[in-house]
């Protein structure tokens, strides 16, 4: 396989300006039928009087031209392309191909997932339905014919509105659907199943009805309340924050339960992976209620970062889905709560695209090649991408920023654009020149910014040096400084905000924070009448993505978290002092933990006045893998005994004080998914988690009582969990119980799941084996497969990464299993294997050989390909 490099983009050489398609359907084979209008592009620069349709998979029937039946010397079907030869400037072609929707098991192009068919044609399946110009600058408008045994198939559904239907003699019906809206081929979409809606309607700010359904199968009817409500807040949000209405009379939503990834937002029909759909407080946790409020808002948002305004070529998928997880943060931010969003958000930017940065799949935000571009949906465009985003909203200012957007969907309304037209947009509407901002797009890898300050009695000025260095990533081993923004506060003894006064400038910033902009590699900043040392709170709220290091002491630290006014750097505080304490521990299983830290915990669990939401993210340790980053070489057992250790010294010296904060943030009354409710139950079951590693008998107790009585899937879940990582017969029985209860529900199915392959008991590999041959575990799944073996690889680091290899030969041979069924899911647990290098040699060894032995394999695909052969260059 090869790489496509972005230099070599090329414009269409021709265009496609109708589309109409017939579909016969039938899981076994369906017939599609696609007249397309096609025209010389002005703008191409080459052409040769042929045209190359993309095109895999399909039996061509039967071809024309202009109406005229081609003679098999006309044309050329190879295994990827069908080619025309001698084309005129403006012609209609006419194909008709055979399809095999339930042998589909990659999930892309049309398959059957239960007893319904249904599309995912982002980035490249729409070339598995027809024949086309397969790219997503080739916009077009488009109808969609769909014809389908009646009883089978009582619904069809694809883009844009529903203009006719009418039933066939032979037990078929017949509906036509038309997209008023030209759309790229990745949009297209179609559903077909015995499927029942819930409809609701929103009226937009101009004051049109639009009809809302989600469709689901019948016996889920009763879990689309949640998914309802939030798509209505998304709606009015979308107006309210960024001016965008709604453009179609309708929008559909199905939720499916075999799907490569969370959702897809086709235009006006949105197909959704139903862990994001569905949801009632007995079978959805704080969790899935919270994934699927911003999913359902992500896919929403689409409508215009993404599908009124689309990408030019896949390069710039950071373009849609930068700025689309930029807008879900916002409006996540603004509808629940900002403090907590922003500490999740770099939750996720630090485990998964720090990760991925400092690995062999190291890209830039618009990458420069690629071999398979599904290998590209990655934590650096969506997470990283959003940040390049965020960062240009900061320096801007709200007003101006929102002035740039305006700017942006009016000047680029119906078109494919790239990252740079949107960063021209922020530059024309705010007069600044961003161009040496342009290297978040171009140059990956984290920077690292190092930072030391210093006071002076005599001048009453404190200083700060600040370093800026990025670490070489494959193929750029040398990077240009970046431009940041980096917020920072100074703490006065009393732990108030003092005003802040650069050398030179005339008069003080009010107290509070100050966002210095970084150019060089090198720069000081010198603020000037401070009466005394201050304590300096820098990267507030996370101003940049970055790695921060500065001097500071374990005090400075327990005074940040408790006094910094900048409630993200309050929690960051809080995990680096938990971060040193339990390094020290993994190097030295004897060092002790201060008495300081303890009281600091106590006095948190003792503070009526805090957020319960924020107070559980300040009180919740590092993760193992986390923690694993920040060492040299991951020592996986000693972050592990660490980790256990201190978790039970916590429980053991606060018994009384986690007792309480678990008996005064019980549930009371019917569920409820709100900020605060969550936060009172995430608390709780934080408090219930160190009690239990404790091993407390009234913890125990209470956490039986709570597994049997609870009325909530959190509730419950967190009890189960507690009880399998304990293990022993309380732990058998819950998960039979469980299971008894739960079995026929498939999402439910898969937290019985993944609960048992993320614990961290020594017996767990053998167990997820063992599962492996449950007749409720399908390959052919990816749910299934997520919950399963991808729990096991990502989130289990002590037994994944066993020093006798097992896991990874476990994982190695999963990957070729998967490998020839669904390449996309297979290349994603490939991606478990990669980040070899940061293990201790034994693994390492064990770690290439498996990714090696993949390699090995003969037609393996070019998903798996790219991810292996990148982690051994
Ligand atoms: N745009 C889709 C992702 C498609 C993934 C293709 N392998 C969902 C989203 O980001 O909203
Ligand atoms: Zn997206």
């Amino acid at each position: 396989p090869h790489p496509i490099f972005l230099h070599d983009y090329q414009p269409p050489e021709f265009l496609i300006d109708r589309v109409d398609l017939a579909f016969e359907l039938d899981p076994e084979q369906t017939m599609v039928t696609a007249r397309l209008e096609l025209r010389r592009n002005p703008a191409a620069t080459r052409g040769d009087g042929t045209v190359c349709l993309h095109g895999e998979q399909l039996e061509l029937e039967w071809i024309a031209l202009d109406g005229h039946p081609l003679n098999p010397v006309d044309y050329r079907v190879e295994r990827e392309s069908l080619t025309v030869q001698r084309v005129p400037d403006r012609f209609v072609l006419e194909t008709q191909v055979r399809i095999h929707p339930a042998h589909n098991t990659a999930l892309e192009g049309l398959y059957q997932s239960g007893d319904m068919l249904c599309t995912q044609c982002e980035a490249e399946g729409f070339r598995r339905i027809t024949y086309f110009l397969d790219r997503p600058d080739v916009m077009a408008r488009y109808s969609a014919t769909l014809i389908a045994d009646k009883t089978r198939f009582p619904v069809l559904l694809s883009n844009g509105n529903r203009v006719a239907s009418d039933d066939l003699d032979d037990g078929r019906h017949r509906v036509r659907w038309e997209d008023p809206f030209p759309k790229p081929s990745y949009l297209f979409a179609l559903v077909a199943g015995d499927l029942r809606a819930v409809e609701d309607s929103f009226t937009t700010a101009s004051g049109r009805e639009v009809a809302l359904q989600i469709f689901v199968e019948p016996h889920n009817l009763d879990k689309c309340d949640h998914a309802m409500r939030s798509l209505k807040k998304a709606m009015r949000w979308d107006e309210e924050r960024f001016g965008r209405e709604y453009d179609l009379d309708i929008f559909m939503i199905v939720a499916v339960s075999h799907f490569n990834m969370g959702a897809m937002e086709n235009k006006g029909l949105n197909i959704f992976n139903d862990k994001f759909v569905l949801a009632r407080p007995d079978t959805a946790t704080d969790v899935d209620f919270d994934g699927i409020e911003s999913v359902i808002a992500h896919e929403y948002f689409h409508n215009w970062t993404g599908n009124r305004i689309t990408c030019r070529d896949w390069f710039q998928l950071s373009l849609k889905e930068g700025f689309t997880v930029y807008r879900d943060q916002e409006f996540t931010a603004d509808v629940a709560s900002r403090g907590v969003k922003r500490i999740s958000d770099v939750r996720v930017l630090r485990s998964h695209q720090f990760t991925e940065d400092a690995s062999p799949m190291a890209h830039p935000v618009r990458p420069d090649s690629y071999i398979e571009i599904n290998n590209f949906y990655t934590a650096t465009v969506y997470q990283k991408g959003a940040e390049v985003v965020r960062m240009q909203a900061n320096l801007l200012g709200p007003e101006v920023f929102r002035r740039a957007t305006d700017l942006y969907f009016a000047r680029h309304d119906g078109q494919a654009v790239t990252t740079d037209d949107f960063v021209r947009c922020m530059e024309d509407a705010s007069g600044r020149d961003l161009s040496q901002f342009r290297r978040w797009y171009e140059q990956a890898g984290t920077p690292e910014l190092h930072i030391q300050t210093s006071y002076d009695e005599a001048t009453r000025t404190c200083s700060l040096i600040v370093r800026q260095h990025t670490e070489p990533t494959p193929g750029q081993p040398v990077k240009a400084p970046f431009h940041l923004p980096l917020a920072i506060g100074l703490l006065g003894p009393d732990g108030r905000d003092l005003p802040l006064r650069l050398a030179g400038a005339s008069s003080p910033d009010a107290p509070g924070t100050h966002v210095l902009e970084l150019r060089q590699a090198v720069e000081t900043f010198h603020f000037v009448d401070l009466p005394a040392r201050p304590v300096p709170s820098l990267l507030r709220g996370f101003s940049a993505p970055v790695k921060l290091s500065f001097d500071c002491t374990d005090d400075d630290l327990l005074f940040l978290m408790a006094h910094d006014s900048d409630g993200f750097n309050r929690w960051d505080a809080a995990q680096t002092l938990m971060q040193r304490l339990l390094l020290n521990l993994v190097e030295d299983a004897e060092a002790g933990i201060p008495e300081s830290f303890f009281d600091a915990f106590r006095r948190a669990l003792r503070d009526e006045a805090s957020d319960r939401a924020l107070l559980a993210e300040v009180l919740t340790l590092p993760a193992e893998s986390y923690l694993g980053e920040q060492m040299a070489v991951v020592d996986v057992d000693g972050i592990h005994r660490a980790r256990t250790t201190l978790t039970r010294l916590i429980g053991e010296r606060l018994r009384d004080d986690l007792l309480a904060v678990y008996r005064d943030n019980g549930e009371s009354g019917p569920y409820a998914f709100t900020p605060e409710a969550v936060g009172r139950r995430a608390l709780k079951n934080l408090a219930l988690g160190y009690l239990m590693q404790a091993e407390d008998a009234e913890a125990l107790a209470r956490c039986q009582a709570q597994f049997a009585g609870a009325h909530n899937m959190t509730d419950v879940m967190a009890a189960l969990r507690l009880l399998v990582d304990r293990g022993g017969l309380e732990s058998r029985q819950a998960l039979d119980e469980f299971y008894r209860r739960w079995s026929g529900e498939s999402l439910v199915l898969d937290k019985w799941f993944s609960v048992q392959a993320t614990s961290p008991r020594e017996e767990t590999l053998t167990q997820v084996i063992q599962l492996m041959r449950h007749p409720d575990f399908s390959l052919g799944h990816p749910n299934r497969v997520r919950s399963l073996v991808s729990a096991f690889c990502n989130l289990n680091q002590v037994r994944f990464h066993a020093a006798d290899g097992a896991g990874y030969r476990f994982l190695a041979d999963r990957v070729l299993e998967l490998d020839p069924l669904n390449p996309l899911i297979a290349s994603r647990l490939v991606k478990s294997l990669i980040r070899w290098r940061r293990f201790d040699p034994g693994r390492q060894a064990l770690m290439r050989a498996e990714i090696a032995r993949i390699l090995e394999r003969e037609d393996i695909s070019k998903d798996v390909f790219e991810v292996a052969s990148k982690a051994l260059d």
